[in-house]
């Protein structure tokens, strides 16, 4: 009798909605964790810099507005594989062994992944990958080919490359929303990684927004002509400025001449390309008119140079605005699928970006533009709405923060700090971290950025230079925001000089740093002309 009745309890049962399924799930969270590649924390209207004001970003900002909004949220290393690499480690690079863009992830070490599949998560990771190698620790992979494509991108999913009609960020919140729709086990909670692609170079807006900011008054910085001081040589001999750097046609969509698609320079020959002819029909017709325009004007000198800027911004801020209906479109999914109360949703970049301060573009300095990265955080059950966090955090505490809300030990040799203490106010910024360390590595390289490390208190950050040059810099940031007055050597800040070499040295000693991790490349010159396949 007892299975007859049960039997006629399912029968009589009303099938239920996706929203009521899963409100009964397992109560440990879902992680929605969305990151760009390169999108600058001043193109993100929830920071309130005037050039996000001019291009506001409201699907991003509800997080910031529902939870958290981190004000001190730096890299470990500034570049695109290192980040990734510590944020799925939670270690910093000379400890998982991936420095810079080329290297291969070593995939049999233990990740955030890994540990939150052990544990019961269903774990997914959908869009940029670049780590030169397979995912682990996913159930679900479908990652795009290397740097990825804006247009038409390749997905590779069970080693199999697909081409996938449309825009890379547009695909990429698609599959993702799909994953969600059709994970397997409803009762499991899980693990998403959101990677897009934008709004790295060469900065493609998606067709719909190729004219959006033609007519908006976007903000060059007020560092557009930087003038450096003496001593920031590295500073001085990047190649990351965006009037003497850019590629004309692949960087800046410039024409040879009036009245005619060609482009000017474009190395590669492989982004525009992509574009069915459709496609390119329309992208030619969105630009025609405004470079006619350029050519018209006969710029040279610095209104070139700053026209070549607003161009980067309209374009950048383009891929950007896409980037944000995806987000849109993903926390929309999760109201209506009834997961919105029991999921953390994260909202960050790889690293921080130039978006014109120095005249640069690009990232890889210790310099705040680059080693900020936005962060944003929503978990409206445990976080409350309208957080700041002005405590030191980096993208070394991710994983740990994962673990800890989802119930799971934090592994010994993970190397920092979960953030739920900071979210929960149950500690204070200055009683979770005084100082952060930093490495960069790649050089020679693209943009010709000298190797260094450094470390950065609230208020101060030393730097060291290294590798074919040995230069000391030292900040003040209340003083000089900018960080163009380097106060190394200056007996004013003598005592604070020592403070922040010892801290340095400390933080070597915690993190385990040793010396192999300074080993130089001494016969490299610093070549003005490098730019690399050019
Ligand atoms: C590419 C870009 C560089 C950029 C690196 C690293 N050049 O090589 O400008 O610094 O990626 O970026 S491109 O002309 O090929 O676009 S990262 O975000 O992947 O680290
Ligand atoms: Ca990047």
């Amino acid at each position: 009798t007892a299975s007859f009745l049960a039997l006629l309890h399912l029968s009589c049962t009303p099938k239920k909605t996706e929203k009521e399924e899963n409100k009964d799930t397992n109560q440990r969270p879902n992680i929605v964790f969305i990151m760009a590649d390169d999108h600058a924390l001043q193109a993100i209207s929830a920071y309130q810099h005037p050039l996000s004001e001019m291009a506001p970003t409201p699907n991003i900002d509800r997080l910031a507005e529902n939870g958290a909004l981190f004000l001190n949220n730096y890299c470990t290393n500034s570049l695109c594989g290192p980040s990734r690499a510590t944020i799925l480690t939670g270690k910093f690079s000379h400890k998982n062994g991936f420095r810079m863009n080329g290297n291969k992830f070593d995939n049999t070490q233990n990740t955030v992944a890994k540990e939150l599949q052990h544990n019961g998560y269903q774990t997914a990771v959908i869009g940029k990958w670049h780590l030169g190698n397979t995912p682990t620790g996913f159930d679900y992979w479908d990652i795009l080919d290397d740097q990825g494509h804006y247009y038409n991108p390749d997905f590779i999913h069970n080693n199999d490359t697909t081409t996938t009609l449309g825009y890379a960020t547009d695909i990429i919140t698609e599959k993702s929303i799909d994953w969600m729709k059709s994970k397997t086990k409803k009762d499991e909670p899980f693990f998403l990684m959101v990677h897009h692609k934008a709004p790295h170079r060469n900065w493609m807006p998606p067709l719909r927004y190729t004219n959006y900011y033609d007519h908006v008054d976007l903000p060059l910085p007020d560092s557009y002509f930087p003038s450096f001081d003496s001593t920031q040589i590295a500073a001085q001999n990047q190649l990351m400025t965006i009037y003497n750097d850019m590629y004309e046609g692949y960087d800046l969509k410039m024409t040879l001449k009036e009245g005619a698609p060609e482009l000017a320079h474009d190395p590669w020959h492989n982004e525009f390309s992509r574009m069915n002819t459709e496609q390119r029909a329309q992208w030619d017709s969105a630009y025609q008119q405004k470079n006619d325009a350029m050519h018209q004007q006969h710029l040279t000198g610095k209104e070139l140079a700053v026209w070549k800027g607003e161009r980067f911004l309209q374009d950048y801020l383009g891929t950007v605005k896409a980037i944000d209906d995806g987000v849109g479109k993903i926390l929309d999914y999760l109201e209506k699928a009834g997961l919105v109360e029991n999921t953390i949703v994260i909202y960050t970049s790889d690293q921080g970006f130039y978006l014109g301060e120095n005249g640069w573009f690009d990232k890889r300095f210790m310099y705040e533009t680059s080693f900020s990265m936005p962060l944003l955080i929503q978990y409206p059950k445990h976080i409350a709405k309208g957080e700041r966090i002005e405590a030191l955090t980096q993208n070394l505490d991710f994983a740990e923060t994962f673990l800890d809300y989802a119930n799971v030990d934090i592994p010994n040799d993970f190397q920092g700090l979960s953030l739920r203490p900071l979210l929960e106010q149950t500690t204070t910024p200055d009683d979770f971290r005084d100082a952060l360390y930093y490495h960069y590595y790649d050089f020679p390289a693209f943009h010709m950025v000298q190797k260094h490390y450094g470390v950065r208190t609230k208020r101060y950050k030393l730097i060291h230079f290294y590798d074919n040059i040995d230069v000391w810099e030292m900040y003040d940031l209340k003083e000089d925001p900018d960080e163009h007055h380097n106060i190394y050597n200056n007996t004013e800040y003598s005592e604070i000089q020592e403070q922040l070499l010892s801290t340095l040295d400390s933080l070597q000693k915690v993190y385990e740093v040793t010396n192999e991790e300074f080993v130089t490349t001494d016969s490299v010159k610093v070549n003005k002309d490098y730019k690399m396949f050019d």
